[in-house]
């Protein structure tokens, strides 16, 4: 499921004129004027009916089921426009999806029964506006899922069905360049609602595997008591992805945070994520180290010279899950 590729969703009115334009142009060329408007109403019915029907079903079925969705999206979704209010709008639209139907398969025998053609118009026009009644009852169930689209075409695009590495550590310490320096191609640069800093979405690739590899600005980079209840919620997201987490440590003084508090956010994390992949980095190595701590198996990089990047990048993907 993609959250980002939802196709273009109409809205209510657009759908009702395209509807009503396509079933104008329906004729039937019979002689007998009775006959013909028999024929030519029982085809606008279904014409109308399929076209409000046949793209309020490519609309549900464009958003992911609740069923089978991945617990990360689901708190995405929950985080940024509601599961309940979603899944409410998808429910409308299938509703009135089905009363269309019901509208076209009551009316279409009423509009052949009739004699002449005045009275199989008058019949025609009532299961129209039957039918486009029953659509402009649920607009802002369209305009719901539309604005759902334009967010979650915004948000970034992470595959819950690959491995990812989350990259942590206090602002400033060089993730975001980090990511730049191991990434194949431009990392996307999106936003989630939970952080109002822009996440930088890159992905390390190898011959049949790929790894994501994301910061996380906002969120892994400051104590918990500093943490708003959104950004927790944010935090939880990441959890269902089993991330790597990468921990980068600055020891060069440049980033502004001292060892203290960038030891203090480790040890936090690492409690947090007891049961993930975890990857220590000293940053910057370009520069001069003023400080010294011991971790087992750090790995020492310069994302501005491109030192100790081949073999971070190895380190990750053998310890892919
Ligand atoms: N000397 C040096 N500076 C770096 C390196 N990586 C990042 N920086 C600088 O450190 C600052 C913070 O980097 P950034 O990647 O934005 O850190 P983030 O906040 O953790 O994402 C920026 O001014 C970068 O130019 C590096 O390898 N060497
Ligand atoms: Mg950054």
């Amino acid at each position: 499921m993609n959250l980002q590729e939802i196709k273009n969703i109409a809205t209510s009115e657009e759908l009702i004129d395209r509807a009503l334009r396509r079933a104008s142009k329906v004729e039937e060329k019979v002689r007998n004027p009775d006959y013909r408007a028999r024929l030519t109403a029982v085809r606008k019915i279904h014409s109308v009916a399929d076209n409000l029907a046949n793209p309020m079903i490519s609309y549900v079925k464009a958003f992911p089921s609740f069923d089978s969705i991945h617990p990360f999206d689901r708190e995405i979704i929950d985080l940024t426009v509601g599961v309940d209010m979603l899944k409410k709008s998808l429910g409308a639209i299938d509703w009135a999806r089905k009363e269309i139907l019901m509208i076209s398969t009551k009316y279409v025998p009423r509009a052949r029964a009739r004699k002449s053609a005045d009275n199989t118009m008058k019949i025609m026009s009532e299961a129209y506006t039957k039918m486009t009644n029953v659509v402009r009852q649920i607009s802002k169930s369209f305009d719901f899922l539309i604005s759902a689209r334009s967010i979650f075409r915004n948000l970034p695009n992470v595959d819950t069905e690959s491995p990812i590495a989350v990259f942590a550590g206090a602002p400033n310490v060089g993730k975001s360049s980090l990511i730049g320096a191991v990434s194949s191609g431009k990392p996307e640069v999106k936003s989630y609602p939970f952080t109002t800093k822009a996440v930088s979405l890159g992905h390390i690739k190898k011959k049949y595997t790929v790894l994501q590899v994301m910061d996380t600005p906002g969120l892994l980079d400051r104590p918990d008591s500093e943490r708003n209840d959104m950004e927790k919620q944010g935090i939880a997201a990441f959890d269902y992805l089993e991330p790597i987490i990468v921990f980068l440590t600055d020891l060069t003084g440049t980033s502004g945070y001292s060892i203290e508090m960038q030891t203090n956010l480790r040890d936090e994390l690492k409690l947090r994520y007891p049961n993930c992949q975890w990857v220590d980095i000293f940053s910057k190595k370009d520069l001069d180290f003023e400080n010294e701590v011991n971790f087992e198996d750090a790995i020492e990089v310069s994302a501005y010279k491109e030192e100790g990047i081949d073999f971070f990048k190895d380190k990750l993907l053998e310890i892919i899950p």
